[in-house]
């Protein structure tokens, strides 16, 4: 058996931002062009108005403050409301490999690493751009790796679950190195039209690289434990899939995007990561207040605060616990690797951190890393 590090990550930033401004602008000419239209059945009391947005609700509900996207005009035009994204022939990368290239190549360069270093690439992301062949692949093709690529989707923990299988591979010595690519386009599945979850969510894609610790660079931070969770919930839904056209289903039916019952997500899941987080850390025979950084999933800065206040038994400062979400929005499984990667810098020898999951399914992944 190898010991295992996290030798480096990487980051792919969108080229557009939406501030809260621009989008609920957007949402509230969209909401007061279809209660215009739909005037006469709002009077008779046969469908109800469409209320407006709010940025001072969205910054209090959930500590967002913008989103980066792949493509803004689409999105914010309110005859339309997602994104104008250009279909690409088959011989061209897809977007999502593209963008997973593009952060790969960042933790690549990061480690001082070669495509030759590498045996396998995991893409693992809440929605996938297509069913086959693997985005996995056509990154790996692209990067000139030797050796196998495979997609995986676990929603919000799906890097943190393929964190598991990538060191466990590892571990075993079925492979020397392995890139966990995470490209979340969330803006091509998130309702746009509906004012209770149409803030929430942004794009961008990051990338870890897992290797033996023997050939690891200077501090890069040892794999102490990963642990993962899954209880079934239906809180939080997108029934997208190939069936839906024998289905005879209208794309337009709302449960074919992301949907959630959020104050039901935030009430169970918050004690959920909380008794994860406590008990992978008590196998490994250290306690919450032994640890220097939680990195968690950015879904929503109450959820955060409420999670490592009850692990430490007081406020977190954002040291303790950082937060992007301000600037990223909700970017699914990327979340608490994006934190990982802007706050780990000043982590010393010996410290110990925790990157934290949490999501639909509901599916928790935690890994507990110590710095060399
Ligand atoms: N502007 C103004 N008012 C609003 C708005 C708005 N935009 N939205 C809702 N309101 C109103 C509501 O109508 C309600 O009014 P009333 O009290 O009169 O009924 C009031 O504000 C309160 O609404 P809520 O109870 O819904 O508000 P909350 O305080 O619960 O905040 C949140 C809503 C922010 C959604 C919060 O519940 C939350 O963040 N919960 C956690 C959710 C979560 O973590 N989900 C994880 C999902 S992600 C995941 O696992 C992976 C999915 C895959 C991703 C990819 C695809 C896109």
């Amino acid at each position: 058996m190898h010991r295992v590090a996290i030798s480096s990550t990487g980051l792919y930033i969108p080229p557009h931002v939406i501030t809260n401004e621009e989008l609920v602008a957007s949402f509230n000419c969209f909401a007061a062009q279809e209660n215009k239209e739909h005037a006469a059945a709002i009077a008779a009391g046969t469908r109800q108005p469409i209320p407006q947005s709010s940025i001072e609700f969205i910054e209090k509900a959930s500590g967002i403050k913008q989103r980066y996207v792949m493509e803004k005009s689409g999105i914010l035009d309110p005859q339309r409301m997602r994104p104008r994204l250009q279909v690409r022939p088959d011989s061209e990368i897809s977007l999502m490999a593209e963008i997973g290239v593009a952060a790969a190549r960042d933790a690549l360069a990061r480690a001082g690493r070669q495509p030759e270093d590498i045996d396998g690439v995991i893409c693992a992301c809440a929605n996938m751009q297509r069913a086959y062949p693997a985005m996995a692949v056509e990154i790996q093709t692209a990067l000139g790796i030797q050796g196998f690529g495979f997609d995986m989707n676990v929603a919000c923990s799906s890097a943190t679950f393929a964190i598991e299988m990538a060191v466990n591979a590892v571990k075993t010595g079925s492979a020397r190195a392995i890139l966990v690519v995470d490209p979340e386009i969330t803006s091509s599945h998130l309702a746009w039209k509906d004012r209770d979850c149409h803030f929430i969510f942004g794009d961008v894609c990051t990338a870890i690289l897992i290797e033996r610790l023997e050939n690891a660079p200077a501090g890069a931070f040892e794999v102490l434990g990963t642990r993962l969770l899954t209880t079934f919930s239906n809180n939080i839904r997108n029934n997208a899939g190939y069936m839906w056209r024998s289905e005879d289903r209208n794309p337009d039916d709302r449960d074919l995007l992301f949907y959630q019952e959020g104050r039901k997500v935030f009430k169970e899941v918050c004690p959920m990561a909380v008794e994860h987080i406590t008990s992978h850390l008590a196998a490994l025979g250290l306690a919450p207040d032994a640890v220097r950084r939680f990195w968690l999933h950015q879904a929503n800065l109450a959820m955060n605060q409420l999670i490592s206040r009850r692990l430490l038994g007081r406020d977190a400062t954002p040291d303790d616990a950082p937060v992007i979400l301000n600037e990223f929005a909700n970017t699914a499984s990327a979340g608490s690797i994006i934190a990982f990667h802007r706050h780990h810098d000043d982590i010393q020898a010996g410290d110990v951190g925790v990157i934290c999951s949490f999501g639909a399914g509901y599916s928790i992944g935690s890994v507990v890393l110590r710095r060399t």
